[in-house]
Parts: C-alpha cells; sequence; structure tokens
C-alpha cells in the first residue's frame, strides 16, 4: 500500500503541528526526515519552495503549507472534533501566530542573526502571549472549552518561546497559558510527534509515523 510521505524536521513547529494532526487523525505516513541545510532532491522536486513540512499524497498532490497538511489529515478523519471550532475569528489566532508572534520569536531567539534586539522582541511576543493568556482565562482552550486545531497550530511556538529562557517564562504572568503548555507538552501526542527519526536518503526501508503502527 502506498502511503502518503511526510518531510519533516523534528525541531520545525510547522512540522510539529502537522505531525500532531497526523497523529490525532490516525493517518500513517511514511516520514522522511531531513535536514534543512541538505534537503533531498525527491523533497525539491515535489516542492520547490522546499519549507517543511512537505506532505506528498498518494494521488500525486502536494501539501507544502502546514495548516492545508493539519486540514488535509483532520478532513480524512477528526476524533475529537479540532476541526469544528477552528472557524471564523479563531483563525486570526493562528495568524497572529505565524506572522507577528513568529516574528518576535525569531529575533528574540536568534538576536545575532536579526541584528535584533532581544528584549524588545521579547516583551513585543509576550504582549502577543498575554493576549492568549487572556483567552485561556475565560475557556479551556484558545477557541472553545475544547481543544481544537488552533490550539495545536500555536504550542509548538509558545514552546519554542519558552525554552529560550525557561527562567524568565517561569517568572511571568500568564498562568492560564503556562497550564495550557504544559497539558501538550505531557501530552501522548506530543511525545509520539517528537520522536526521533535518522535522516532520510534514497533507498532507506521506509520509516512510518507514528512510529510502531504499520499501514493497514
Ligand atoms: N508557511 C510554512 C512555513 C514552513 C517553514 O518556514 N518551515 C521552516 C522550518 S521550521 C523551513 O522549512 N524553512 C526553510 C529553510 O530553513 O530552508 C508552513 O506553514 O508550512
Amino acid at each position: 500500500m502506498t502511503l502518503p510521505i511526510l518531510y519533516s524536521f523534528r525541531r520545525c513547529p510547522y512540522a510539529m503541528r502537522a505531525r500532531i494532526a497526523i497523529f490525532a487523525s490516525g493517518l500513517v505516513c511514511e516520514l522522511r526526515e531531513v535536514a534543512l541545510a541538505d534537503k533531498p532532491d525527491a523533497l525539491l522536486l515535489a516542492s520547490p519552495k522546499a519549507t517543511i513540512p512537505v506532505l506528498v499524497l498518494p494521488d500525486g498532490r502536494v501539501l507544502d503549507e502546514s495548516l492545508d497538511i493539519m486540514i488535509y489529515a483532520l478532513e480524512q478523519n477528526d476524533p475529537d472534533n479540532w476541526l469544528e471550532t477552528a472557524t471564523g475569528s479563531a483563525v486570526h489566532l493562528v495568524e497572529t501566530n505565524d506572522s507577528a508572534l513568529k516574528h518576535h520569536l525569531d529575533r528574540y531567539k536568534y538576536p545575532q542573526r536579526y541584528e535584533s534586539n532581544f528584549d524588545q522582541h521579547r516583551d513585543a511576543g509576550m504582549a502577543i502571549l498575554q493576549r492568549f493568556d487572556s483567552i485561556l482565562s475565560q475557556q479551556r482552550f484558545l477557541t472553545a472549552d475544547s481543544c481544537s486545531l488552533v490550539d495545536v497550530a500555536i504550542f509548538p511556538f509558545v514552546r519554542q518561546f519558552a525554552a529560550v529562557n525557561e527562567a524568565w517564562f517561569a517568572s511571568q504572568s500568564i498562568p492560564f497559558l503556562a497550564a495550557w503548555l504544559n497539558a501538550f507538552l505531557g501530552s501522548e501526542m506530543f511525545k509520539t510527534a517528537m520522536a526521533t527519526y535518522p535522516i532520510w536518503k534514497p533507498g532507506d526501508v521506509e520509516t512510518h509515523f507514528p512510529q510502531g503502527l504499520a499501514a493497514v
């Protein structure tokens, strides 16, 4: 049976959100772990823009945006109704995450690469996280009292933001966001999504994501 092929990079937050949605949907993929500095020709051929993640479907269609991969997986099977509340204004939260929060995260995390003032970007990022915290003070997740695609799309970025300086992050007054993040970090889906794979090269034996699940 031909499986969808997922080009992934373990630490990439976009790839993380895609892997988690795939896991939640029950889809099994062939996983090809990629080194960003040495992308395989098969990836460049499938998607010349060559960002990670990319999902190549058995019918040849190529999904090369993480949100499209999440939606595709959940449209096949969405046991926890993650698509249900991920509509309308909730989608703006993902836009805020992918534009403003990612912008500040990069400049907070890599001030030398961006020649940026890291504390200015740290504070601007935290202002966004405080808005998320205030939503979570009213309901358990970002769009409702149950988890949705929006939460899963955003938490890998909040995780990275927290990891830049854990002590500083822990000292901030964002108790609802911190609890929300910790629940994801302790979850089975996160642990599965963070399994390690060797870098793929052509001719390798197929490895599957999630690990250990044979295609049926
Ligand atoms: N909008 C894309 C962004 C994906 C993206 O930028 N991924 C990073 C890795 S985290 C990447 O592939 N960067 C290109 C590179 O480093 O060569 C998506 O949502 O899939």
